[in-house]
């Protein structure tokens, strides 16, 4: 019996893992195992034999269990460390940081143009990218043979073979929503039209996919005069200068009549542009009084309404007023000149130039 208990007490202690010490277990005290069988012969000894042999028998089996207990638990313990000790975890280490997003500067400048417009009480509208030629031209007093069909660049969709409509186009301008805007809500209205319009076009400073922000107010009697306040008030705010100075140079659009370029006064001085100030002036919209064809487009009376409308690039307003000299930066898979103009993913415009949740 003592020769049993030395190989079992010391090939436990020794039980390099959990499958071994099951093995022993199953050797030792299984139904089958050593001890197992030699408790089974008690029942074919005298008493006097059982007597001596069964208590020490018991003794024996209950201290394998015990040994085999301990050593499962040390053996527990022992993964455990190792695993701590594998898995171990510098909380010291600086956390990874993580890229954060920016809002776009066009994204930005719409946000705060459209501020800007909503205070003076213009609603902001939206139309189709896709647009009929009708909505496109037609309705702008660009007639099929005018030449400015073909100053605007336009992409076209394909018609399906045998179909002779006239195809649909990319929207060259926002002019189409505001047509849709007269005749959904009619007269009076003031309304924006910010977002994409297209035009074959790309160098240093056009991309055939660009961001407009249209105006239009239709009143009774609203006049150019409403007009030069209403440029002026928005650059005051845009472009953070009071007492803007505007210059209205005569133009032409077929949609106005009469028609202004507008330039704002600026300096070029030491290279670099500053608005508001000098004796230089940059052209930065266009504008006029709609014309009585655009109107009937829209299903406004021209005899009961009249009113003006105004175009600028979005982009090149950013470009303005953050300084931004490439246009092609807009569409850089870079990011990193977004942080060198100042654009953070917290700058909310507000009117007041605060930060807003
Ligand atoms: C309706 C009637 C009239 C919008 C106008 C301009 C003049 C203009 C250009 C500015 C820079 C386009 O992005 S740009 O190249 N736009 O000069 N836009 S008047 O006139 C309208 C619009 C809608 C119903």
């Amino acid at each position: 019996m003592d020769d049993l208990r030395q190989k079992y007490i010391g090939a436990i202690a020794d039980a390099a893992d959990e499958p071994a010490l099951e093995e022993l277990r199953l050797q030792a005290v299984g139904k089958k195992g050593e001890v197992s069988l030699m408790m089974r012969e008690l029942g074919r000894m005298t008493p006097d034999e059982r007597q001596e042999m069964g208590p020490k028998l018991n003794a024996l089996k209950d201290e394998i269990n015990s040994a085999l207990a301990a050593k499962k638990a040390a053996l527990a313990d022992a993964a455990l460390n190792e695993r701590l000790r594998a898995e171990w975890l510098d909380v010291t280490l600086p956390g990874r940081p993580r890229r954060q997003g920016t809002i776009h500067p066009v994204s930005q400048v719409t946000d705060e143009i459209t501020a800007i417009f909503a205070d003076m009480g213009f609603s902001v509208a939206e139309g189709p990218q896709i647009e009929s030629d009708w909505f496109n031209f037609d309705a702008l007093n660009i007639p099929p043979e005018h030449p400015a069909r073909q100053e605007h660049d336009t992409f076209f969709m394909s018609r399906a073979e045998g179909d002779d409509r006239p195809p649909h186009v990319l929207r060259t301008h926002t002019s189409p929503v505001q047509i849709r805007a007269m005749q959904e809500t009619g007269a009076p209205i003031r309304v924006i039209a910010p977002g994409r319009v297209y035009r074959c076009d790309y160098d240093q400073t056009h991309t055939p996919m660009f961001h407009q922000v249209e105006g239009l107010a239709i009143g009774r009697d609203i006049s150019m005069a409403n007009l030069k306040w209403v440029l002026e008030e928005f650059c005051r705010a845009f472009f953070e200068v009071e007492g803007v100075e505007l210059r209205f140079r005569a133009s032409h659009f077929p949609f106005t009549e009469p028609s202004a370029e507008v330039d704002i006064r600026c300096s070029w001085a030491g290279g670099s542009l500053k608005i508001g100030e000098g004796d230089d002036w940059l052209e930065i919209l266009g504008s006029g009084m709609v014309h009585p064809k655009v109107l009937k487009a829209g299903g406004i009376d021209p005899d009961q309404w009249q009113g003006f409308a105004f175009g600028m690039g979005i982009d090149r307003l950013a470009m303005l007023k953050y300084g931004i000299p490439d246009l092609r930066a807009f569409f850089d898979s870079d990011l990193r000149w977004l942080r060198h103009y100042g654009f953070s993913a917290l700058d909310v415009p507000t009117l007041q130039g605060g930060l807003s949740v």
